[in-house]
């Protein structure tokens, strides 16, 4: 399956062997890095987000772009050049080209991560919150949607990020037919906070009733995502009428400034986080982390050969 990728692909040479012989693989994204959190957290992030995986006995591949190449595994040097790198791009589907006909660095977001992971072959990926239909302008949605709608992978995240419109994004993520599964939830989660007064399309207790979702839906021929939504750990979750206050606040402020388009997200979030102390912060860092354990999980059920055993 390796053989024939696009010559500007590269692959670690543990996440290879790991998909050669069919081991669990989560994919994890880096616009999170390059533009969803400050420094230093983004990069003490992006180890720890490798560990939880790896603690969970999956493989870690997070996915970035270099010189134009896309990397699927990124090293710890590499990480930190990305994490650094103020001139990083952020790269969704409409921008891969363009970086990799410039030899471009970048941040790959949800959209663009899927990309890579289904090229190589990943079925199971994690981040923090997948992108959506925003609250203003009310024209603007994210490519994540479309691009979740032609992925058959599992997408572990807390939910859509708290700054958008989440009705009118879980009534595309219907539209689109891609499952939403509440990791031991009813609700769907509001990224900061547990609660949103929405519910998921379907409830799953573990890892491995996950896996039978995700199998069934793609057995049945659809090419759809798999939604894995995953409260934030209660013990650094925030009430959603503190979010929403803040997320009211950001909002206005960007609009004031003529804030649009790509700009958008990482100024909201940015804006979110100054007007909650930072411990709407705290929360993303938790969340995330908790995320990619709950991935490696299952990873692990659907694929469920250890890595361990193949360690010499
Ligand atoms: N969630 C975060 N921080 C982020 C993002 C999500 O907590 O930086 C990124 C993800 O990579 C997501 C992207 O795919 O924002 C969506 O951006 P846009 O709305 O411009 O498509
Ligand atoms: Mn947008």
């Amino acid at each position: 399956m390796l053989n024939g990728l696009p010559k500007f692909f590269r692959i670690a040479p543990a996440v290879a062997r790991a998909l050669e012989l069919q081991m669990p693989v989560v994919a994890l994204e880096s616009t999170v890095i390059t533009h969803g959190l400050p420094r230093p957290d983004n990069l003490s992030l992006a180890h720890d987000m490798e560990d939880a995986v790896r603690d969970s006995g999956a493989v870690p591949a997070t996915v970035g772009v270099l010189g134009g190449q896309v990397v699927v595994g990124l090293s710890g040097a590499e990480l930190e050049y990305l994490a650094l790198n103020a001139n990083a791009r952020k790269i969704s589907a409409r921008d891969y080209a363009a970086a990799i006909a410039q030899q471009a660095d970048g941040g790959t977001t949800v959209a663009g991560t899927l990309i890579a992971a289904l090229t190589v072959g990943i079925r199971v990926f994690a981040t923090g919150g997948i992108g959506g239909v925003h609250r203003w302008p009310p024209y603007d949605v994210s490519a994540d949607l479309p691009t979740l709608a032609q992925s058959p992978v599992i997408v572990v995240c807390a939910g859509a990020k708290a700054i958008l419109d989440l009705p009118a994004t879980l009534e595309m993520l219907e539209t689109l037919s891609v499952p939403v599964v509440g990791y031991q939830t009813d609700e769907f989660p509001s990224f900061y906070s547990r609660e949103s007064g929405l519910r998921v399309s379907a409830r799953a207790e573990n890892a491995e009733e996950v896996a039978k979702i995700a199998q069934a839906h793609w057995a049945l021929g659809l090419n759809s995502a798999v939604l894995v939504v995953v409260p934030p750990p209660a013990s650094v979750a925030l009430p959603r009428s503190v979010v929403e206050r803040a997320v009211a606040e950001a909002v206005a402020e960007a609009e004031r400034l003529g804030i649009r388009g790509q700009e958008s997200t990482p100024f909201l979030l940015n804006k979110v986080s100054e007007l909650t102390g930072h411990s709407s912060l705290k929360a993303n860092l938790a969340l995330l982390l908790n995320n990619a354990r709950v991935a490696g999980e299952i990873a692990r059920a659907l694929f469920p050969l250890s890595p361990h055993r193949f360690e010499v």
